[in-house]
């Protein structure tokens, strides 16, 4: 299984939170840390997958279209994914580019689910309404989107308890 997303949206740290152990998967307050794919061996044919996230601002053209053709490259005919954790920016929301790679999930027939990160940067009073709107824009209920975060381990539990389901099973 594997995380995908924007750069700087939390992957790494996700990552990390999730298998319990701090620095697994490499974070930096500098996006676009992660620049290849690392592959974290977890039982026998069993694999999690941390990638290079996209949308990365800066740097030259041709070495973001590279990394977006790494990213698809590896997704795409891979018969042993069984699952793609989409990770999306909960303060922001998804962006066209979220939007982008949902879709292109969806019309290669992944299997995907979505993730709120970061979401301790929403104020509790405001949480309620900002998940069923993200959610909303994926043409999710807001129940369908995991409300997560790495840093106060909120959320992670469940997300825990899904990930061992795939690896176990
Ligand atoms: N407030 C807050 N910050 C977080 C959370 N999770 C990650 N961050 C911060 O967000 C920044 C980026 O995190 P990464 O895990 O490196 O993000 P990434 O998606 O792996 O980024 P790339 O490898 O560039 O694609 C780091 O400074 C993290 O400390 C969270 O739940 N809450
Ligand atoms: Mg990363």
């Amino acid at each position: 299984m594997t995380f995908v997303g924007r750069s700087n949206v939390g992957k790494s740290t996700l990552l990390n939170a999730v298998c319990g152990v701090k620095d697994l998967a490499r974070v930096s307050s500098r996006p676009g840390r992660t620049r290849t794919i690392n592959v974290f061996d977890a039982g026998k044919d069993r694999w999690l997958v941390d990638l290079p996230g996209y949308g990365f601002a800066t740097g030259p053209k041709w070495e973001r279209d590279s990394w977006e053709a790494m990213i698809t490259g590896y997704l795409t005919g891979r018969a042993s994914l069984r699952m793609v954790f989409a990770l999306i920016d909960a303060e922001v929301g998804p962006t066209e580019l979220d939007l982008r790679m949902v879709e292109w999930l969806k019309a290669n027939r992944l299997p995907w689910r979505a993730v709120a990160t970061k979401t301790d940067r929403v104020k509790k009073s405001r949480a309620a309404a900002r998940r069923l709107e993200a959610a909303g824009a994926l043409d999710l209920k807001p129940e369908e989107l995991a409300w997560v975060c790495a840093k106060e381990g909120y959320g992670l539990g469940e997300l825990r308890s899904a990930v061992l389901a795939l690896l176990s099973s």
